[in-house]
């Protein structure tokens, strides 16, 4: 591909496909940028001025001139029509389209982290047994995740480079989005939108687990957040309120 160099590691089932689109895109841009550059300057060194010769004064508005800008319109706007339909296919299935669950995750911003929520054992969220983790995504490989995104304060985004996926969070609102990611690994998570002062200082961590590796982290967390649960509904009152 054209852009795989610049662009970051690919980890999820709709990645290839965006980065499909960038090539197309850049393709079908540099193409008539590339003519129009080379016409435009082989045009100035050729009916430039010379000795005895005035440079060649040309209006464009004769029909005899205008048939030449009507006639470029038509690869260029067949060209936008292409870009066009690839690129509704692509966001109906990763924005429109909404497969099939195996698993789910909450994540939450606020100013200026991430919060993420996993179910436990149960595979269930809103139990007691969930993991919460700030800054730190984990999931398995494989397997298709919805995530329901909120935010407490601001407008943030939840973006995902490796995934080429990025989500507003609008406060007030519950955003359902997908993803299934392919390779195991450790990468970043940003937030992509302004969100005030500390915006930079808003980086999370996606941990991509084998199916094996991420039971037995579940097991050993969910267990975890079972006895803490238990240790705080248990506590008297007052000590569980401080
Ligand atoms: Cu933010």
């Amino acid at each position: 591909m054209i852009l795989d160099s610049l662009l970051p590691a690919t980890a999820s089932t709709y990645a290839a496909d965006i980065d499909q689109l960038f090539d197309v895109i850049t393709l079908l841009v540099m193409l008539p940028f590339s003519v129009a550059c080379y016409l435009f300057f082989s045009f100035i060194f050729r009916f430039r001025a010379k000795d005895g010769e005035k440079a060649m004064y040309i209006t464009g508005t004769e029909h005899r001139y205008m048939k030449w800008i009507h006639r470029a319109h038509y690869p260029v706007l067949t060209f936008d029509l292409i870009i066009v339909v690839m690129a509704v296919n692509v966001w109906y299935d990763v924005k429109q389209d909404l497969p099939e669950k195996e698993s789910e995750v909450r994540v939450i911003a606020q100013q200026w982290a991430w919060t993420f929520v996993h179910p436990g054992l149960d595979n269930t969220l809103g139990t007691a047994d969930d993991i919460t983790k700030v800054n730190e995504l984990h999931v398995s490989k494989d397997t298709l995740y919805h995530f329901k995104l909120e935010s407490l304060d601001v407008l943030h985004n939840f973006s995902v480079p490796v995934f080429r996926l990025k989500q507003d969070a609008i406060p007030g609102r519950v955003i359902t989005g997908w993803f299934e990611p392919t390779v195991t690994g450790e990468h970043d998570i940003q937030c992509a939108e302004i969100c005030g002062i500390g915006h930079g200082l808003m980086p999370a961590r996606i941990k991509i687990k084998g199916a094996a590796e991420y039971a037995k982290w579940v097991e050993r967390e969910s267990a975890l957040a079972l006895a803490r649960h238990m240790e705080e509904t248990s506590q008297p009152l007052e000590i569980a309120q401080r």
